[in-house]
């Protein structure tokens, strides 16, 4: 008998390496290419196969642990052909004999001889050694009366730590379940009983050197007795995926049975959830995965006259793009209020010059340049997130998007380069890109590349709303009706004139008093434009 040492092969990443799925335990056997375990960078997910074929004697890691290139993975006990092949030169740098296995099963194995036990074609199956003493939740469990195949997925547990997938150690229909989901299981509790299938062929082949009886990580299972349950009608539902994956569908909301897998026996992989999110995403209602339902159809004939009105290219393509925008930005809006009434009799004092010069100096021409003037000294204002959310992409250039009304719909207009501008020009610009949006005849560059959008309703009215983040970007700011109020100024009650601010912001990226910190600092700067000048 030869005891091969598997390591961690090459695997074109610098430094450690994440363990995310554990696809084999001691005892299995595994072919030649069969994956071992899966890894994960910060790139991608790398499966090991196993460069030889043989039975699993030892393994040393667990989920999240961290490896290199080198590391110990686990020892097979090699297969004849394998021990040829190597004897033959085949694999040779590689290998390393050791012929020293012990005649004692391993620790864990001892520790998986109480987790199932057989009686009459009857399996109890009980939950394995998970490696702590602590309780894991019951997440997914098959239903009772469920036609397995050897290994197929009798439950999940997830502990705070891992979710672990607890195969069945034989082919079977399950007669009884003692867990459901939300129940807290340990080693030893009791999860199944089964009616095992006598079909050998489905079991694990034990080698002729080793007649230790377990067959998968739950079991040793002896004296199996026949049962009248049909191979063909078995688990057609049953879906085959790591923890990892069945992880990441849950926090997504993704139904499992309906991602192709890429992996070997049509195991779903990350990047199958990746290619299924996107392929749903680009979907023609644009709905968020199966996480809502989707909206009912109603005909409103039937509750009196109605009309139905063509929504214009404009408006069908932002609706789109907010909905998106609602659905992957978790929202939050910070409401303040700036004292503008210096800005305002400033900014009346030199509109009269303005004019002359066929400007109007706008109260959004001041409100751009002050927020740029925030941006600097908030830079994840002016930031995106990249799609992993690993990166946070902090722009130096200072564009800003005005949300215009037109007959067609919203658009949003960029003005470039706020901060080299001064407030006559900007409030020029404005102008003729509020005038080009509404005779249609904004280019698509002049609507690209904002790294933060004002949306100004002053105009028209009200005194706060909330304003959707414009994707890329992180944050936007809502601007209401400035109005009269009393105020109390250094012990006087004044009548001061306040504008409202609102700020939505993108949770992920920016924290609540980071969002405090920014309107306080917009309205200080509001209320005394002469530090726009500093
Ligand atoms: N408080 C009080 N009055 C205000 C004000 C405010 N915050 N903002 C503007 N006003 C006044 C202006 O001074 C102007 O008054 P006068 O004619 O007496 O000078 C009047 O309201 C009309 O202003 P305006 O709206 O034409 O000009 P603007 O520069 O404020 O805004 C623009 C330009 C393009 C932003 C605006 O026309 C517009 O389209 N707003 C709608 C944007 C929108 O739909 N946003 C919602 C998007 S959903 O997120």
């Amino acid at each position: 008998m030869s005891v091969q040492e598997i390591k961690i092969p090459d695997l074109g990443v610098e430094g450690a390496v994440e363990v995310i799925e554990i696809n084999v335990a001691i005892g299995d056997r595994v072919a030649v290419d069969d994956t071992l375990v899966v890894l994960e960078s910060d790139k991608a997910s790398l499966e090991v196969p196993a460069p030889i074929s043989g039975r699993v004697e030892r393994l040393n890691l667990k989920l999240g642990d961290q490896v290199k290139q080198g590391d110990f993975l686990l020892n097979l006990i090699m297969d004849e052909e394998s021990v040829e092949a190597t004897s033959s030169g085949a694999g040779q740098s590689k290998i390393e004999f050791d012929a020293g296995l012990s005649e004692e099963p391993a620790l864990s194995e001892r520790a998986y001889e109480n987790s199932a036990s057989v009686n009459a074609g009857m399996l109890l199956v009980t939950v394995p050694d998970l490696g702590s003493d602590a309780e894991a939740e019951v997440i997914e469990v098959v239903a009772e009366g469920a036609e397995l195949a050897i290994d197929d997925c009798l439950l999940v547990l997830e502990s705070d730590k891992a979710s672990m997938e607890i195969p069945t150690p034989q082919a079977g229909k399950v007669l009884k379940l003692y867990a459901k989901v939300g129940d807290k299981l340990k080693q030893g509790d009791k999860v199944a009983e089964m009616q095992t299938l006598n079909d050998t062929s489905a079991q694990p082949q034990m080698s002729a050197d080793n007649d230790t009886s377990y067959t998968s990580p739950l079991v040793v299972a002896e004296n199996r007795q026949s049962a009248n349950v049909s191979h063909s009608a078995l688990a057609a539902q049953s879906v085959h995926a790591g923890p990892a994956v069945r992880r990441i569908a849950r926090e997504f909301g993704i139904d499992l049975s309906e991602v192709r897998g890429s992996g070997p026996k049509a195991r779903i992989l990350k990047e199958d959830l990746a290619h299924y999110t996107k392929a749903r995403l680009s979907g023609d209602n644009n709905l968020p995965l199966k996480a809502v339902a989707p909206l009912p159809e109603v005909d409103f004939r039937k509750f009196g006259e109605t009309e139905s009105i063509a929504r214009s290219r404009i408006q069908k393509l932002s609706a789109k793009n907010l909905l998106r925008n609602w659905n992957s930005i978790p929202h939050v809006t910070q409401f303040d209020e700036a004292d503008i009434t210096e800005l305002e009799s400033f900014r009346r004092a030199e509109q009269e010059k303005s004019k002359k010069e066929g400007v109007k100096l706008t109260l959004l021409a001041f409100l751009l340049k002050a927020a740029v003037n925030v941006l600097k000294k908030y830079p994840d204002f002016n930031s995106s997130l990249d799609n992993q959310g690993e990166h946070l992409i902090r722009k130096y250039y200072y564009h800003i998007g005005v949300a215009v009304e037109t007959a067609e719909g919203l658009v949003v207009p960029v003005v470039r380069d706020v901060d080299q501008k001064g407030i006559k020009v900007l409030a020029s610009e404005l102008q003729q890109l509020a005038e080009k949006a509404r005779k249609k005849k904004l280019k698509p560059a002049e609507m690209q590349g904002a790294s933060f959008t004002i949306s100004s309703l002053g105009g028209l009215g009200g005194t706060a709303f909330t304003p959707i983040v414009n994707y890329p970007e992180v944050a936007i700011l809502g601007v209401s009706r400035s109005s009269l109020k009393p105020v109390y100024v250094n012990a006087e009650l004044l009548p001061r004139l306040c504008l409202p601010l609102s700020l939505s912001y993108d949770h992920r990226v920016i924290d609540g008093a980071a969002a405090a910190r920014f309107t306080r600092e917009l309205a200080s700067v509001l209320s005394d434009i002469r530090q726009l000048v500093l």
